[in-house]
């Protein structure tokens, strides 16, 4: 994908090096918007292989309403992992055990997933229960019978509740618009902070799938995604990464088949997602920083 490409050219060109909470250190932009249209092909990278498995299941997950990593490590998604362990490690609970043992315990312990498993209230938990408010059930419901609305949007950045969450919301704020002649969806999204190598790919193809999926559900087709940023940045340990990928040519971009069947939003299953002609470049690992 061109858009890709073209903001780790821009952030390697134009960022400025700066410290980062995490401690590994970033070279960073402030602001910048992608428009991706979903016309043209599903954007999942191609210069890298990308785990559309997990993005579909981490989707599915948020959009239960959970926050527990309990069920997205009994699929084999191991994305959040890193998070609770995290916390658990500084707890005076913890005994020693390595991640992968941690994991074990979560999967198998039901009242020990309960207890160190939760990530408090964050995306799932904002999107169906915001201080009582379900703001995916509104959306639909307002999509369908007031299209032309301003206030298509779903936050999950929610203040007050903000210092119970492991990780504040990265993407934060979304909103949607119906066109004209009701025929096409538009998403955008305001992402306050980036991790381009890791967790672009991954909310790229996320908030697409979304949008095809509530396009779905609401009659319409998915037109643009449009992607906007706050600190956009990447870690200094994905210098090498970045570039492999920057040397690679682009392929022809898969398509998504979602199955038409489901009517709810609430009753997608990973296996109503098909991915077509998708051939990408081998993937490139690289270091997460906590
Ligand atoms: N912290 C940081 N520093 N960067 C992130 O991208 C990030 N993303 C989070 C939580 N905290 C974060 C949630 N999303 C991976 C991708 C997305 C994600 C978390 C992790 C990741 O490690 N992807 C690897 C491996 C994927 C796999 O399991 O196969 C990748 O190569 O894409
Ligand atoms: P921060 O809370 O200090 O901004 O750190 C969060 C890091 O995680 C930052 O590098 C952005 C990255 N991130 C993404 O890029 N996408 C995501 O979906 C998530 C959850 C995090």
């Amino acid at each position: 994908m061109k858009q890709y490409l073209d903001l780790c050219r821009h952030i390697m060109e134009n960022g400025e090096l700066r410290q980062d909470r995490t401690g590994t250190g970033t070279k960073s932009c402030f602001g910048y918007q992608m428009r991706i249209d979903l016309r043209e092909g599903f954007p999942l990278l191609t210069t890298k292989k990308v785990f559309f498995k997990g993005i579909a299941e981490e989707l599915l997950w948020f959009i239960s309403g959970s926050t527990n990593i309990q069920p997205l490590v009994l699929k084999n998604v191991k994305i959040w992992n890193e998070w609770p362990y995290e916390k658990y490690t500084q707890s005076s609970a913890y005994q020693n055990e390595s991640l992968e043992e941690f994991i074990e315990r979560i999967k198998t312990e039901d009242d020990f997933a309960k207890q160190w498993g939760e990530l408090g209230p964050v995306y799932g938990h904002q999107w169906r229960d915001f201080f009582g408010v379900d703001q995916l059930e509104n959306l639909i419901h307002d999509l369908k019978e007031n299209p032309f609305s301003r206030r298509h949007i779903i936050s999950a950045w929610n203040p007050a509740q903000i210092k119970d969450m492991a990780l504040p919301p990265c993407h934060a704020f979304m909103q949607f618009y119906v066109s004209a002649d009701k025929k096409y969806l538009s998403c955008q999204l305001y992402q306050r902070s980036a991790d381009v190598f890791l967790g672009v790919p991954f909310n790229i193809a996320s908030y697409s799938l979304l949008t095809h999926m509530i396009a779905s559900v609401c009659g319409y087709e998915a037109k643009e995604f449009i992607h906007t940023f706050g600190d956009v940045h990447i870690y200094l340990d994905h210098f090498d990464q970045v570039e492999t990928q920057l040397a690679r040519e682009p392929r022809a971009l898969p398509k998504l088949i979602i199955n038409p069947d489901v009517k709810s939003i609430y009753d997608f299953k990973y296996e109503d997602f098909k991915i077509e002609g998708y051939d990408p470049y081998p993937a490139i690992k690289a270091k997460v920083s906590v």
